[in-house]
């Protein structure tokens, strides 16, 4: 039987970690790992599986015979759109301790608002004793926008910590408890939401839509007296200029963004300063490495075997 060919990895993230777990992983085929150097001219033809995370322009040309590309993310905004993206199945990483992390997010920056975790921060550095009298999470409506792997996950944690949880989503999910509403009914879920978070995929749809307009409908009347924009989808769906102003101009009383329009963010955006603002550099949810290889060989397997692959993508809807 004739040797099977390496498994292509063109990661751009925590080179350490990946080439570290890489010496074990793919122990029946061997993989070939852009970015060491002593690999970086090698003959990509042969190849037949990629793992990806934000790829070289001309991998594909590189690759030709490419059966099966898998995202290093549960995203695929950083390939769909690629010159070159052959016509064969994209898998996007799902794995349970990737929606654990994101939820664990979730949760504490909702925590956070609620609980007015800012100004204490603020009053410990003055050393003043300071109390504040915050709502229950019962009395908070927080309106999830993306209902999908991560999105329902954080909504059954959300809801265990007693928050009053909506949803929305492209098409309509039923979750017990919880209400939901479809993409024609995004003014009625704004309008009954107190701390939006955003859990969505960029795709043509999402980018640039986390607008002023958008941020205008969220209620600002509940029990936070505020309306809160958390988000830990893709910083190209917000319009962080929007973001600023609705700060300052009191339309949001808080946000947490983990997600930039550019990454890393400028050192001089004004986000950095602003107040009730908590900012994270996009590790709200990381791809950890054996896992995520673990996931690689899974569904390699699956595929060998004639089986259907899980988590594909779907070309037409982005996502
Ligand atoms: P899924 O594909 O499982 O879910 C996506 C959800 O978004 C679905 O409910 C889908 O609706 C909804 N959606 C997509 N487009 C629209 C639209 N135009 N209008 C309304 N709803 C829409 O993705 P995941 O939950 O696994 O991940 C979501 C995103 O989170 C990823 O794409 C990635 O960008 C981001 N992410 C961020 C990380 C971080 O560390 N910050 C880590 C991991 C992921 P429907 O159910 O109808 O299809
Ligand atoms: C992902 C991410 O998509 O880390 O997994 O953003």
């Amino acid at each position: 039987m004739s040797a099977r060919p390496p498994v292509l990895v063109d990661i751009k993230f925590n080179p350490e970690g990946v080439a570290r777990v890489l010496k074990t992983a793919f122990a029946d085929r061997g993989s070939i790992n852009l970015a060491d150097p002593g690999h970086q001219a090698r003959d990509l033809r042969a190849v037949e599986y990629a793992l990806l995370w934000k790829p070289d322009a001309d991998l594909f040309a590189r690759a030709p015979n490419l059966k099966v590309i898998f995202s290093g993310g549960a995203g695929v905004d950083h390939i769909i759109g690629m010159a070159g993206l052959p016509e064969i199945p994209i898998v996007r990483f799902v794995d349970r301790s990737l929606t654990t992390r994101m939820s664990e997010w979730v949760v504490m920056q909702c925590l956070m608002h609620l609980r007015g975790q800012y100004a204490h921060d603020n009053h410990q550095r003055q050393r003043e004793w300071a109390k504040l009298i915050a709502p229950e999470a019962a009395e908070v409506t927080v309106g999830v926008m993306g209902l999908g792997i991560l999105g329902q996950d954080a909504v059954a944690k959300l809801r265990v910590m007693g928050f009053n949880v909506i949803g929305w989503s492209r098409s309509r999910k039923q979750i017990d408890g919880v209400e939901t509403f479809d993409a024609s009914e995004l003014d009625n879920f704004l309008a009954r939401t107190d701390i939006l978070v955003g859990l969505l995929p960029l795709t043509p749809e999402t980018s640039g839509f986390y607008d002023a307009g958008l941020l205008a409908k969220l209620r600002r009347n509940g029990a936070l007296g505020q309306a809160v924009f958390i988000n830990a989808g893709r910083g190209k769906s917000q319009v962080e200029a929007d973001i600023v102003s609705a700060i300052r101009n009191g339309t949001l009383g808080g946000a947490s963004l983990d997600v930039f329009e550019a990454e890393p963010l400028a050192s001089d955006s004004p986000l950095w300063d602003l107040q009730n603002v908590f900012l994270t550099p996009h590790d709200a949810a990381v791809s950890e490495e054996n896992a995520l290889f673990r996931h690689v060989e899974t569904q390699i397997a699956r595929f060998e075997r004639g089986e259907p692959l899980q988590f594909v993508v779907d070309r037409a809807a982005g996502y």
